[in-house]
């Protein structure tokens, strides 16, 4: 990603409705007081930013059981897709500002269209404590948004909320890294579908630097695109506590800062989002600044020059 001339389209996402619980929607606000528009101005970006969708909820969608809040979660999904897609078809990297995970099921698919237009093939890295890849039968909470992966995948058709020809994410394309809490159900799904999983062993045992230059290196060799999903919980509570769904053993500010400067040193990412934050459970505004300096690090800021490494 050169800098110069790159736009970058803020898309804010005051969507909580997925979560089962309330706070998520303040966190676009969040991002804007840290200062997410800024930063990026100040690598050298033209940031536009459009604001928050606010959709009406679906009256076509009914309500499930499994599924809490289908026709508001199926309504952000619709205007999610739309806006990421004509975010990336107008040239610029989207970044959505969360609301809770289940925004994914409308950006991934978005950028899902935007890719197969363009004939390239998208990988999803996924940064997160959850897998994410529950379908209704097998949530056990019935919460949206434990389940956007499985959506994107094509598993978890619960409502007719997209175009049934939408285009898929390939299971084998998606890469988590940072699980550490999988449902019964959900650890068989991900191994059916031979969703790439690096769960916190697999960082301690062989490092977050390695697993990360492989992953990329898969993706440039796919000739892919690269949305990056960061899940607040990602991040240890200590480091990010403003989250409803805090695991303890989460990533530290180093490995996390680590990531997003080799996503940057790759210029592989197309589209990112911050997703989970909960202001009203944070600390003075730590977990939202905490966010906005790992998406500064991932479109640029860096701490010292470095020879450009071929690859
Ligand atoms: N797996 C649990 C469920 O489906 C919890 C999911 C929590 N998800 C997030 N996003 N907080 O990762 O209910
Ligand atoms: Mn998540
Ligand atoms: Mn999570
Ligand atoms: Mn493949």
């Amino acid at each position: 990603m050169a800098n110069q001339q790159k736009t970058v389209a803020l898309i804010g996402v005051p969507l909580e409705e997925g979560s089962g619980r309330g706070g998520c929607a303040m966190g676009p606000a969040a991002y804007r007081i840290a200062g997410i528009g800024p930063a990026m101005r100040d690598l050298g970006y033209t940031v536009e930013d459009r604001g928050d969708l606010r959709p009406e909820p679906a009256t076509d969608l009914a309500d499930m059981p499994r599924a809490k809040n289908l026709p508001v979660v199926g309504a952000f999904t619709r205007a999610i897709e739309a806006a990421t897609y004509e975010a990336a078809a107008s040239g610029a990297v989207p970044i959505l500002l969360g609301g809770d995970h289940s925004l994914s099921m409308g950006s991934v698919s978005g950028m899902a269209r935007y890719a197969s237009e363009v004939g390239r093939p998208l990988y999803v890295l996924w940064l997160d404590a959850h897998s994410d890849f529950n379908a209704p039968e097998t949530s056990p909470s019935g919460n949206i948004h434990g389940m956007p992966v499985a959506f994107f995948c094509g598993q978890a058709e619960f409502a007719a909320i997209l175009p049934s020809e939408r285009p898929f994410v390939d299971p084998q394309h998606v890469y988590q890294v940072g699980i550490r809490s999988v449902d019964e159900e959900e650890r068989r799904l991900i191994a059916e579908n031979a969703v790439n999983v690096f769960d916190m062993r697999a960082i301690d045992e062989e490092g977050m630097g390695s697993i990360v230059k492989r992953i990329l290196a898969d993706v440039r060799q796919a000739d892919a695109l690269l949305h990056v999903s960061l899940d607040v919980d990602f991040l240890d509570p200590d480091v990010a506590p403003g989250v409803g769904t805090t695991v303890p053993g989460g990533a530290t500010f180093r490995e996390a800062h680590l990531i997003m400067e080799l996503l940057h040193d790759s210029g592989l990412v197309s589209s990112l989002d911050l997703v989970e934050l909960n202001p009203f459970l944070d600390d003075r505004g730590r977990s939202a600044r905490v966010m906005v300096e790992l998406a500064a690090s991932l479109f640029g800021r860096r701490i010292l020059d470095r020879p450009t490494r071929g690859g």
